[in-house]
């Protein structure tokens, strides 16, 4: 049963935390407050605005009835083929060396996940992460070899460098300074400042999706362009099963956003459903992920991870380092809903 009090609060809350957030000041919650939300059945959670528009498409799928796998797959590859959005997918900036290379993952109910690490060329890379889960015995593809199954798959070969994602590398070229901690931007992060945009604050970024279908099963989605300008081969969290992205059916899931590196020390994604099958709320449970990621390694503060979960009973909880980090919601009563996540700093 929706709680529609639960999911009022939520949305009463968003317009004063969305104003902190324009002005790039800290997201103040009200004492006791927290930004969580409560869905009905069928829904659809991604992390940043650009979550509206994915949201949307998986909402086409949930809304006739369809398979939650199905529905984050669909949305997953509304950003990946945004030529705007420059941290997923198609004109995503590429690493030091001028390749683009995309990392995703998949995980569906029956606990079966497939992902893809450092492919370069293909542009929906969340479809081949699927392959991988349905058509071979592996999880994780990674480079040349991911490329060669997708092609060999039918996706086409494409070139994925668009020119501005290549003015923006070649501009980057001429201090060639990487600083993925200075990403963060310590207390602007988020997509609204400027993220992924040349001259913008940030440049990484990540959807991170989870829906549950009008039959209560759960699955989820996540796929990246990874950091800017990163080293060649580098491989963030998105694709690895447990850091940026976990499904348990029995629980829920989770996904993250932020500096990969932090996520996949701490099994991130894995913690969260851990948490929440231990009883935690899915807002408790990504507050204790994020915690011991700072407890770990307190320098971490100046860098962001945000996490994203739902529960089994469309309970939503968001949480990140930094303030700026926001994520959208949709069910059949709200489909455009975004709200800021709370944040320890
Ligand atoms: C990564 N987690 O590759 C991704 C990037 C990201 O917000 O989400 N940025 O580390």
């Amino acid at each position: 049963m929706t709680d529609r009090r639960d999911f009022m609060t939520a949305s009463l809350l968003a317009p004063a935390l969305l104003a902190a957030g324009a002005t790039g000041a800290k997201a103040q919650m009200p004492a006791g407050a927290r930004p969580s939300a409560k869905l009905g059945l069928p829904c659809v959670i991604s992390t940043w605005d650009f979550g509206i528009a994915a949201n949307q498409a998986a909402w086409a799928v949930l809304s006739k009835g369809g398979r939650a796998l199905d529905a984050v797959e669909a949305g997953a590859r509304i950003p990946e083929a945004d030529l705007k959005n420059h941290s997923v997918g198609r004109a995503g900036y590429p690493d030091r060396d001028g390749h683009v290379t995309l990392d995703s993952s998949i995980m569906d109910e029956h606990g079966n996940c497939g992902a893809v690490a450092a492919i370069e060329h293909i542009a929906h890379p969340i479809s081949v992460a699927r392959l991988v889960m349905e058509r071979t015995p592996h999880v994780l593809l990674v480079g040349e070899g991911a490329t060669q199954f997708a092609v060999e798959q039918g996706f086409p070969r494409e070139e994925l460098l668009t020119p501005e994602s290549e003015a923006a590398w070649r501009d980057w070229l001429k201090t060639a300074k990487y600083q993925p901690a200075a990403n963060s931007e310590v207390r602007t992060y988020g997509h609204e400042a400027g993220l992924g945009q040349p001259g913008g604050k940030n440049n990484h970024d990540t959807i991170g999706m989870l829906a549950l279908d009008a039959a209560g099963n759960t699955s989820g989605a996540c796929t990246t362009s990874g950091m800017a300008w990163k080293l060649r081969g580098r491989v963030g969290d998105s694709p690895i099963i447990g850091a940026g992205l976990y499904v348990d059916n029995e629980v829920g899931g989770a996904t993250s956003t932020g500096v990969g590196e932090e996520v996949i020390r701490n099994c991130g994604s894995f913690l969260v459903v851990e948490l929440m099958r231990q009883g935690r709320s899915p807002q408790a449970a990504c507050e204790e992920a994020v915690a011991r990621i700072l407890k770990r390694k307190p320098a971490a503060k100046e860098l962001q991870v945000g996490f994203l979960a739902i529960n089994k009973r469309g309970e939503v909880g968001a949480w990140a380092i930094q303030s700026g980090f926001s994520y959208a919601l949709c069910d059949a009563r709200k489909q455009d809903a975004l709200l800021p996540s709370g944040s320890v700093y």
